[in-house]
């Protein structure tokens, strides 16, 4: 860890300008505090990149654009629906302000967030490695992206501390089945469901959600599944599992 921490600051230090790529789908649990500090200490002029905002709806995009803009120039992209990376091109040249000579872009985020698909998508080619499972980028590695810009690709590292359960299932570090507690990161993704898009998570599972509970909605859509043990009860670990690799696999929306 502390290497990869020593790897991100000489990125700091040689990038020109700098790429935070966040999940759009919880920009707040994966923007990570310790490289943002390194980078506004570097004076160097840094995006937040929110991507893979085609699993989020256009209210969410509203709000989180108007919150996070206020700290750093916000641009949207889904990699995966070829939006946003135009925008996103020019927001880095109109940004790093630099004439007559390549840019470097130093992109760095937590693992699985799509930062070499977002250099893939303003590069137009598929020149950085990517993978549905998470640390696949594991050193430095420049790719060039035509019209000056030249990115710096980076391993995805998570803030000492914050390599908690629920950060893991939701970046997919971990599968379902390898989670020690699988029933409590399912009631997170639940709770984060329910205050942002209560209604994409009831037409997914056909199930009506109400005023109930985290744990209760786990029953709902486990029950909803068919998910029963002998006795009739819902099997909750399953449907946790479900759920989570619903999640993972970019099925729920937010
Ligand atoms: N739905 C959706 N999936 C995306 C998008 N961009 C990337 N992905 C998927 O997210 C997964 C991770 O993408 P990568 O580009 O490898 O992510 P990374 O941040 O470079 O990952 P590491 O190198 O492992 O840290 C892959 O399965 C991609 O297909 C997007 O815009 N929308
Ligand atoms: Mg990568």
């Amino acid at each position: 860890m502390a290497s990869h921490r020593m790897m991100l600051k000489d990125v700091i230090k040689k990038a020109d300008i700098l790429l935070e790529v966040v999940d759009a789908r919880f920009p707040d649990e994966t923007r990570n505090s310790e490289v943002e500090r390194d980078i506004v200490r570097s004076k160097k002029p840094f995006i937040i990149v929110l991507n893979k905002c085609d699993l989020v709806s256009k209210e969410t995009i509203e709000k989180t654009k108007s919150r996070l803009s206020q700290i750093a120039p916000t641009v949207f992209v889904s990699v995966k629906d070829r939006f946003g990376t135009t925008m996103l091109r020019h927001k880095i040249l109109e940004t790093a302000g630099i004439k007559g000579r390549d840019i470097l872009v130093g992109s760095l985020g937590y693992p699985n967030t799509g930062k070499s698909s977002v250099i893939n998508g303003v590069a137009g080619k598929h020149k950085a490695g990517t993978s549905p499972i998470s640390g696949h980028t594991k050193g430095i590695q420049l790719v060039n992206a035509g019209s000056r810009i030249m990115f710096i690709d980076t391993p995805g590292v998570i803030p000492f501390g914050e390599n908690d359960e629920y950060i893991q299932g939701l970046l997919a570090v971990k599968d379902a089945t390898h989670l020690q507690d699988p029933i409590g990161v399912a009631m997170k993704i639940i709770e984060k469901m329910c205050a942002e898009n209560k209604t994409a998570l009831e037409s997914f599972y056909h199930v009506t959600i109400g005023e109930h509970e985290p744990y209760d909605v786990l029953l709902l859509i486990g029950r909803q599944s068919n998910f029963l043990r002998k006795k009739g009860e819902v099997d909750e670990t399953r449907a946790a599992v479900k759920i989570i690799n619903d999640w993972q696999k970019g099925l729920l929306m937010i």
